[in-house]
């Protein structure tokens, strides 16, 4: 490609509103430009990796015996009122009404529509197992979209579904599934791992997510320094540590007075007491109904594993006028002692202490020497903390968790019968007995691993492409074109490199050098020829890979030689 001919709007200036390195670098090298919030058009050049990764999935999907199909975008509302979704999702589901006045939404995934298709086309087990995807635009509402094809509202996503006959056939297509998923990031060069993650309210009984570490991921990721534990922080367990507490003796219980002392800090202080000497209470609303939850001083509730916990669907902080009808004080000084009517739920760490000091469910007030049992009756104790960094891995016996972030690129869920049950998508087995379909689903966001890619192959300059997803393979940058024998010899280079199917750019454009360096270096196109004065002193050009730095001086008639065996290692 020449780029006097191609459509590459590049940039000097960083995008104002571009608050992540993907974004910012996206739209200087003239990948993408925002249409609206959230909304965004694909240029040539970021059209060529987003069609690099396509066909990345597409071969490991079709590996694993999946089928390619191509669904609506546009969906009726019946359907979703079956499945129950139609009422569950709220702004994020776009809706909107034919010319006859008929509800529709933009899909933001596929499951009702798939579901549709194999309930009315599978009616055996002989037709099973089936494992259907597709690479299509979703549309999801987010109320703030950000960090560019990150958090789209418009997205392109591979979406694959899977059909079972029994458990062991569901558990083999998500485990197809999963090493699918680590052969594709393995082929896009990512650094990723695969976390245990919660199955949020689609349901289904458990689900991984592959996140690619990155400092400006969204998601929080646990992992173990040993074994290979990992998991995201929603759903990242904790090893309940043993609990010595026999031979310390319960002291008498006390009121202190503690004038406007509403937080663990100022407690700290106060009292000149350590947060692990504290009691945390937290007033939830779960499905409604008031539950005070308990962790030590220096810990952090986990709403997502209470809810988990309680089997809820919806769980949210108590707001003031709850604390207070509740407590009979405001929020600051809420404690377990005296709480009528409200289920007690305790972290496994608040079993293990003695002595401690809990809100007094009074203004200005505290309680210290509080003792379970003589005190207070917790409910239930479980594992409702955040894990922190250094906690014990609650798989093996020595490792230590630590704490990083990540971008997820993709999510795979084991569904069960949700919604094959909600839609009646039947088969007869072996003995004609009529059987729900066992379902799980399964996907990546393709534009968001470009993105991910970038967050973590950059440098100050810009983009590094990694070589199975590079727009183009190599740029050819004669230096001068007002020098014919440099513009001679880069076109020459051109029609051989051309002529070998590799995919290259030929920068012709007359600008001042600095400004094609800076450009070379900006849109990351992984080895640079560079035709310029050594090309006329000595016939020799240089071949600098963009990662590394290094630079190779050679004959003009070995270029193509020496290109091809470095593509032909890098894309083995
Ligand atoms: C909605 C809206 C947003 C949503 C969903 C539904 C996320 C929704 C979860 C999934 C599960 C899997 C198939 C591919 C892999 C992920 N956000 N999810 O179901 F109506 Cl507005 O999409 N779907």
């Amino acid at each position: 490609m020449r780029w006097s001919r191609y459509f590459l709007p590049t940039l000097r200036e960083v995008p104002a509103e571009a608050e992540v390195i993907s974004h910012q670098l996206m739209v200087r090298a003239g990948m993408i430009r925002k249409l609206a919030a959230g909304i965004y058009s694909y240029l040539p050049f970021g059209l060529r990796a987003l069609k690099k990764v396509r066909e990345i999935i597409r071969e490991e999907m079709n590996r694993k015996g999946a089928l390619e199909v191509y669904l609506p975008v546009v969906q009726p509302a019946e359907i979703w009122q079956e499945s129950g979704r139609w009422q569950l999702y709220g702004k994020e589901l776009l809706r909107f009404k034919d010319r006859h006045a008929r509800d529709f939404c933009l899909g933001p995934t596929h499951e009702e529509v798939i579901t549709d298709i194999v309930r009315k086309e599978v009616k055996s087990y002989r037709q099973l197992p089936l494992n259907l995807y597709q690479i299509q635009t979703k549309f999801r509402d987010e109320v703030r979209p950000r960090f560019g094809l990150m958090r789209g509202r418009e997205f392109e996503m591979k979406d694959a579904y899977s059909f079972d006959k029994d458990e062991e056939g569901a558990n083999k297509s998500y485990q197809d599934m999963y090493d699918a998923y680590c052969r594709i990031f393995e082929r896009c060069d990512l650094n990723f791992r695969a976390v245990e993650a919660d199955t949020g309210p689609i349901g289904g009984s458990y689900s991984h997510e592959f996140m690619v570490l990155a400092d400006t991921g969204e998601d929080i990721v646990v992992g173990c320094d040993t074994c290979s534990y990992a998991a995201n922080m929603e759903k990242a367990e904790v090893r309940r540590e043993s609990i010595e507490t026999q031979g310390v003796e319960m002291k008498e219980l006390e009121k202190i007075y503690t004038p406007q002392v509403k937080t663990i800090q100022d407690l700290t202080t106060f009292l000149s007491a350590k947060p692990d000497q504290m009691v945390k209470t937290l007033i939830f609303q779960v499905d409604g109904r008031p539950v005070a939850a308990l962790v030590r001083g220096d810990h952090e509730i986990n709403p997502v594993k209470l809810k988990n916990l309680l089997g809820a669907d919806v769980v949210e902080m108590a707001d003031e006028e709850t604390v207070r009808r509740i407590t009979g004080a405001p929020i600051g000084f809420t404690g377990p002692v005296g709480l009528k009517g409200i289920e007690i739920i305790a972290d496994f760490a608040v079993q293990g202490m003695v002595n401690f000091i809990t809100g007094a469910n009074e203004v200005d007030r505290h309680l210290k020497n509080v003792n379970l049992n003589r005190d207070f009756k917790v409910d239930r104790f479980a594992d409702i903390r955040q894990a922190m960094e250094g906690d014990l891995c609650p798989r093996c016996e020595t490792g230590r968790l630590k704490i990083t972030r990540g971008i997820e690129v993709g999510h795979v869920f084991k569904l069960g019968t949700k919604y094959s049950k909600a839609m009646g998508a039947t088969f007869l087995d072996a003995d004609g007995k009529e059987k729900y379909i066992i379902m799980g689903c399964y996907g990546i966001g393709v534009g968001r691993t470009v993105a991910a890619a970038i967050e973590q192959n950059h440098d100050e300059n810009g983009i590094i492409w990694p070589f199975p997803i590079a727009p183009f393979h190599v740029l050819i940058l004669p230096v001068n074109m007002t020098d014919s024998r440099m513009v001679e010899t880069a076109e020459k280079i051109y029609q051989e490199l051309l002529a070998e199917g590799v995919e290259v750019l030929l920068d012709d454009r007359d600008e001042r050098p600095g400004a094609k360096f800076k450009d070379a270096d900006l849109i990351g196109i992984p080895l640079r020829i560079t035709v310029g004065n050594l090309a006329v002193s000595e016939g020799k050009v240089e071949i600098k890979f963009r990662k590394t730095g290094e630079v190779e001086k050679v004959p003009v008639n070995e270029v193509t030689q020496r290109i091809k065996a470095i593509l032909s290692a890098q894309l083995k």
